[in-house]
């Protein structure tokens, strides 16, 4: 008898452990849009361009995020710009002014952020 409720415990355990991974991979665009939203993180920066430099010098983010930077020329007057190579480039803007790139943060590492109008105007990206 034992045995018996044994047996019909696990049969019924199995059952149900069917019936929650069907519903787990159910594939409606509802539940797509769903996950969609959870794995979603935005992160805001903020960047100056001041005296030929960028101001922090590092931005650091964490892989996957949609990040968005304002980056604001304070040089009145100059041309800066701000972009990390194949991954994204703003306009240039002539100081004072404000603009703003979105990315989404690649594989974790350090890649160089730079100034298309002056080579030695860099700063770093650090993904975590
Ligand atoms: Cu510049």
């Amino acid at each position: 008898m034992r045995r018996l409720f044994t047996l019909m415990f696990v049969t019924a355990a199995v059952l149900v452990a069917s019936l929650s991974a069907v519903y787990a991979s159910s594939d409606s665009p509802t539940a797509r849009a769903e996950e969609g939203v959870v794995n979603t993180v935005e992160a805001a920066r903020s960047v100056k361009g001041v005296n030929y430099a960028f101001e922090p010098s590092t931005v650091t983010v964490n892989s996957g995020d949609n990040v968005t930077i304002t980056f604001s020329n304070e040089d009145g007057g100059v041309d800066h710009n701000i972009e990390v190579s194949k991954l994204f480039t703003s306009a240039e803007c002539n100081g004072p002014c404000t603009i703003t790139v979105s990315f989404v943060a690649p594989a974790p590492g350090e890649y160089q952020l730079y100034c298309i109008t002056h080579p030695d105007m860099v700063g770093t990206l650090k993904v975590n």
